[in-house]
């Protein structure tokens, strides 16, 4: 098609590339917490301790323990701040809202003195280092309001944790005059944001640095901090695509779905997802670790389930596994531990090379106790096989890439066999797998998240201006409307304790695993048997951008139970 030179091939070109729910929510303006909508002060509590090991974590960290967490206020002040460049990196995987915290971000320092500028390191960390990085015009971020990615400026897995890269990344903040560095990132950026905030502040370079709460995996909150944003949004995804899983099973009424759920260790997204959908089973690593289960009992769970619905003629359902599974069966979590050590060298600290496949799987089972290498035996070959030999850059086992809903579900029909040998069981088993995960890393954000986003981010410039540096930034209160939501800062050192990591111990944020005496595991587990037995699906249906409140506006049931709304 050709056309003249008019204004009809630019709506047809933005029509074109566009989706027309893209252009409209382009229009959407995200809702902030009543104390940021004009001058704010900053209200301080008292000094603060880290969560644990004090003494530890106040002596690596001299300038920016025991700060107090801050709370905004609406202020009658109206004095013009003088103009701050700031930095901002996207570190770790995407989660929704990102673009939505730098928008806020952006606004925000727009609104402390229009003269600011915002600079976006590109591809994560890295980018620093690297001195990669592009400046952030109303009009890039105009295109990027309410989207869902990380594309923006893109995103990296580089940790910032050496003291040469803490040298290269002032070299580029200076030569852009940059006072404050934002770090959008989970619980290790984040600690890898405060280690650069009191290095920083150590060597009085003059730049503050802020952290903000990011991850789907939702294990990046506290007393503090409600929920890591994406966590909504990428649940919500999920459990529109299991709802429709349930409707087609339900209709069909001859597979069981094995529907594994990313989340990485912490059990939060599968959790989430089945208080939205009712599955028949969700599994809850937690829970298996804390029952000291084997994988033969989590097989049996499972079995007798099925079973006990193929008894009344249900040969169908649904099975929602954790990704971290496997990881918290105790028996493997022990065999990985100790794979992890002999595919070392002891002497380099390095991974074992060897020859090929068979010389690394014979050397792996001459070298493992007796106990592990009964529980590798037990295990099908393809995963002994991939527990052997697949590693990561760090030479660790990747468990992640173990098909845990196929392993389950082979274990399953393998069981359910010997008891129909066994008069025991009669009914068909016939399954389907799925994976879901970067399905919802990239979604358009909710309106929570689009909110929750917009608001963290332009809280951040709040922190800046009050000139805190080491501090996470936080929204609270986010179950009430966001007129109400509560804005401020935690310093990130109270979130801190010391533990292991790659044989040393290190300052690290506390991750937060599913509780299992918190309200979202106790509702579950109350409603489990019954949703097992009877066909109790819950179809959640697509995220909705615009229409009633109740049906667009809502947060996630972890949130809802947590806060007992
Ligand atoms: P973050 O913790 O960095 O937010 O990443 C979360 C996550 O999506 C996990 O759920 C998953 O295990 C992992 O990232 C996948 O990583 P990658 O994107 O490198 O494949």
């Amino acid at each position: 098609m050709r056309f003249h030179r008019t204004v009809t091939p630019l709506i047809y070109y933005i029509h074109m590339t566009k989706s027309a729910l893209q252009i409209a929510r382009a229009a959407y303006q995200p809702k902030l917490p009543k104390a940021l909508q004009g001058p704010v002060v900053a209200k301080e509590g008292a000094a603060t301790q880290s969560v644990g090991d004090q003494e530890k974590i106040k002596q690596l960290f001299p300038n920016t323990y025991g700060l107090p967490v801050i709370e905004f206020e609406a202020s009658a002040a109206t004095t013009q701040q003088p103009a701050v460049n700031v930095g901002v990196i996207l570190s770790g995987g995407q989660a929704p809202g990102g673009h939505n915290v730098i928008s806020g971000l952006f606004d925000g320092v727009k609104s402390i003195n229009p003269a600011s500028k915002l600079y976006g390191f590109i591809l994560g960390p890295g980018g620093l280092v690297d001195h990669n990085y592009m400046e952030l015009t109303a009009d890039i971020i105009d295109e990027y309001r309410n989207t869902g990615g990380f594309d923006i400026i893109g995103s990296g897995r580089t940790k910032l944790e050496k003291e040469e890269q803490f040298e290269k990344g002032i070299e580029i903040l200076r030569e852009l005059n940059i006072k404050a560095l934002v770090i959008i990132g989970g619980d290790d950026s984040n600690t890898n944001a405060c280690v650069l905030a009191e290095y920083y502040a150590a060597k009085k370079y003059g730049v503050q640095v802020i952290g903000c709460p990011k991850t789907i995996d939702g294990d990046l909150k506290n007393e503090q901090i409600e929920t890591s944003f994406g966590f909504d949004t990428a649940c919500k995804t999920y459990s529109e695509l299991i709802g429709n899983i349930q409707r087609d099973c339900n209709s069909a009424r001859k597979y069981w779905h094995f529907i594994k759920l990313m989340g990485r260790s912490a059990s939060h997204i599968a959790l989430e997802c089945a208080l939205q959908t009712q599955p028949n089973i969700c599994l809850v690593s937690e829970e298996v670790e804390a029952k000291e289960q084997s994988l033969d009992d989590v097989v049996n769970y499972i079995a007798t389930i099925v079973a006990a619905r193929a008894a009344k003629g249900d040969n169908y359902g649904t099975v929602l596994i954790p990704e971290g599974l496997i990881e918290f069966i105790p028996a493997i979590k022990k065999l990985i531990k100790e794979l992890n050590e002999v595919l070392t060298d002891p002497a380099t600290g390095e991974p074992r090379e060897f020859a090929g496949a068979e010389e690394q799987i014979a050397f792996v089972e001459s070298h493992i106790a007796k106990d592990n290498l009964a529980v590798l035996k037990s295990l099908p070959e393809d995963v002994a096989r991939q527990l052997c030999l697949d590693r990561d850059p760090h030479g660790n086992v990747q468990v992640s890439l173990i098909e845990t809903e196929k392993l389950l579900s082979r274990m399953v029909a393998k069981r359910l066999a010997e008891w129909k040998q066994a008069g025991k069981y009669d009914g068909k088993f016939s399954t389907q797998h799925h994976f879901f995960g970067y399905e919802g890393r990239c979604a358009a954000p909710s309106n929570y998240d689009a909110d929750y986003c917009y608001s963290l981010g332009f809280n951040a410039s709040r922190l800046i201006a009050a000139g805190k540096t080491g501090y996470m930034s936080i929204i609270r209160n986010t179950t009430a409307p966001a007129a109400e939501w509560v804005a401020g800062g935690v310093p990130i050192t109270m979130m801190m304790n010391i533990e292991r990591r790659n044989g040393a111990d290190k300052p690290v944020i506390r991750k937060a695993l599913v509780e299992l005496d918190g309200a979202p595991f106790r509702y579950f587990a109350a409603h489990r048997d019954e949703w097992a037995q009877a066909t109790s699906y819950v179809y959640p249906g697509p995220i909705q951008y615009f229409g009633p409140t109740e049906v667009c506006d809502q947060s996630t049931k972890t949130l809802q139970l947590e806060q007992a709304r």
